[in-house]
């Protein structure tokens, strides 16, 4: 399919969590004449601790660089745990411009502001040695998932059951830390005039209107494999892209790598849990 644009963030390049190869599959499945990578790409967090680095994941970078090669726009605004690119805002490595924030218009003539939007979270600002304790929590979490995966696999269980969203999802702190992210979000998009905003970093997809604005988040490459695409008309939609069983159904009877998002409503019955409220943000 091709699309206007595609806002991915989140996808933590570098560590064992990152979902590579969904991330190809989606690649696969969208070209898009702009491309913003919006934050949390590259872990160099997690790779002062150890670079866990796949085939995947060399391809996915491979992919992005022949995709700015070709003429598409791609445009990297830096995140926390690639914040040491920040320092080259407004600088151009070879085809990928990087921006600490950018404005960027719609084909319906709305005005988004891009940015990841860690400067949003009051837990990593001002608490940085608590958000990196998170980090470490999480990444547990995930590995203790996987294997749980496999298990699950083996028995034949269906579905996907995400140990690290059920976690997340049963912390009531988590839920009220969302709504102050997206609300002092929604507040800095209303000041500066603009129709909505367009971020990442708490790991927790969404596309809802708040009001007279719209609030955006890509989620993330890690648990809930999401991404936001703009339609040439403008109209933004939320595309998930986790395929749980396919591993372990036949190569004919798998469904389509990308399908559309639940809604909140379907995601209890889903059995997944996407909303990701820890600190590993
Ligand atoms: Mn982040």
């Amino acid at each position: 399919m091709h699309v206007r644009s595609i806002f991915i963030s989140d996808v933590h390049l570098g560590t064992r969590g990152c979902q590579a190869d969904r991330l190809l599959d989606f690649l696969r499945d969208y070209e898009s004449d702009h491309l913003f990578l919006i934050g949390d790409i590259i872990d160099f967090w997690a790779m002062n601790r150890g670079i866990h680095w796949t085939p995947a994941q060399n391809t996915v970078v491979q992919k992005i660089l022949r995709r700015a090669r070709h003429g598409q726009r791609v445009m990297l605004i830096p995140g926390n745990h690639d914040e040491a690119m920040r320092e080259y805002d407004g600088v151009s490595f070879g085809d990928i411009e990087v921006r600490l924030e950018h404005i960027h218009v719609a084909a319906d003539g709305k005005r988004y502001l891009l940015l990841h939007g860690d400067e949003f979270d009051q837990v990593t600002r001002y608490h940085r040695w608590l958000a990196v304790l998170g980090d470490v929590g999480y990444n547990l979490l995930v590995r203790v998932n996987a294997s749980l995966s496999r298990l699950r696999r083996l028995l034949r269980r269906p579905g996907y059951w995400s140990l690290a969203g059920y976690a997340k999802s049963r912390v009531k702190r988590a839920v009220s830390f969302i709504f102050d992210f997206e609300d002092s979000l929604i507040h800095a998009v209303r000041e500066r005039g603009l129709d909505g905003v367009i971020c990442g970093h708490i790991h927790s997809a969404a596309l809802r209107p708040v009001g007279d604005v719209v609030y955006v988040n890509c989620g993330d490459w890690v648990d809930s494999c999401t991404a936001i695409v703009e339609h040439h008309d403008g109209r933004l939609e939320l595309v998930r892209a986790w395929q749980p069983v396919a591993a372990a159904l036949p190569a004919a009877t798998r469904p389509h790598a990308v399908s559309p998002a639940p809604t909140l409503d379907e995601l209890p019955q889903a059995g997944v849990a996407c909303n990701d409220g820890s600190w590993r943000l």
